[in-house]
């Protein structure tokens, strides 16, 4: 009788032992139980979604930089732009060009950092300030244009540019506003009068309704040197400013009635082509479509 009250002693003191130490004791956190380490309820490890850190993208990758210059990463991972360095090797003669001083540079890239640094003020500054492109080639004797090649110039420039659309559009890189105006051409007893308005529209970069002179050069440049009468020709067409459509025609030789706007279709596709490039870019970035989107059209 005595070993028996000594075991219910010995079994209340346990029990009252184990009861002070689970009020002791610190309390599992309900919470740790969904966690990723408790298992799911049907009883599999569940997969967890450890993200590793985002590597920090190379602003410059979608980051366009004006001529002359590239761009560099800042140290806190925004972007800008420097005059270049320098420029890949001139291997080429052909890479020379002429600038409006008429001195002969290495390339166009070049010409281009040299603007760069004297507009930055730039120790590399060769001290003559910006210079603009005159002919691509070293500089050469441009003889001055006869007044019979100046009369005649309407003639072979048509020519050319007739020859110049039916080629673009035979390769495919003409756009669509085009191909039509060169289809219309074909078959025609004037077939130089769409390829001289599409000429004015292409020429047009800012579609203001005349051609600059910064626009000319987009022809100017390139034709110099075979075609030395195209400067002063074109100079005198614009009476020394821009050169409006009507007077683009008349230059050209067209007769009044021949002279249409028809830039309107070239405007609205390059203006799809630029929102395109834009939407392009700011996907890169990871914007979204609406703080990307440029202002609509207004043409
Ligand atoms: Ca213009």
């Amino acid at each position: 009788m005595k070993v028996l009250s000594w075991s219910l002693a010995l079994l209340l003191c346990s029990i009252l032992l184990t009861y002070v130490r689970s009020q002791t004791s610190p309390q599992p956190d309900v919470g740790d139980l969904d966690g990723p380490d408790a298992g799911s309820e049907n009883g599999e490890e569940e997969e967890y979604d450890y993200k590793r850190p985002e590597e920090p993208v190379d602003p410059c990758l979608t980051k366009e930089c004006p001529k002359g210059m590239e761009c560099e990463t800042q140290e806190d991972y925004t972007a800008k732009c420097i005059c270049q360095t320098s420029c890949p090797p001139a291997y080429n003669q052909r890479m020379r060009v002429c600038n409006n001083r008429n001195e002969t540079v290495a390339s166009l890239c070049e010409m281009e950092r040299q603007n760069c640094m004297c507009k930055n003020k730039e120790p590399g500054c060769n001290g003559k300030g910006s210079a603009r492109l005159k002919h691509y080639g070293a500089c050469q004797y441009i003889a001055e244009c006869t007044q019979d090649e100046k009369d005649e110039f309407p003639l072979r420039i048509r020519r050319w540019m007739t020859v110049t659309m039916f080629d673009l559009a035979g390769r495919g890189t003409l756009g669509q506003a085009g191909f039509a105006l060169a289809r219309g051409a074909i078959g025609s007893d004037t077939p130089w009068i769409n390829p001289t308005l599409w000429k004015f529209c292409d020429l047009d970069v800012d579609e203001d309704g005349e051609i600059n002179g910064e626009e000319l050069e987009a022809i100017t440049v390139p034709m110099m040197v075979i075609e030395h009468c195209i400067t002063d020709f074109l100079k005198d067409c614009g009476g020394g400013g821009g050169i409006s459509l009507a007077e683009w025609g008349e230059c050209m030789g067209l007769e009044k009635d021949q002279v249409k706007n028809v830039c309107g279709d070239f405007q609205r596709e390059r203006q799809a082509k630029e929102a395109a490039r834009l939407a392009k870019e700011a996907a890169a970035r990871g914007e979204t479509d609406e703080e990307a989107s440029p202002e609509e059209p207004s043409k």
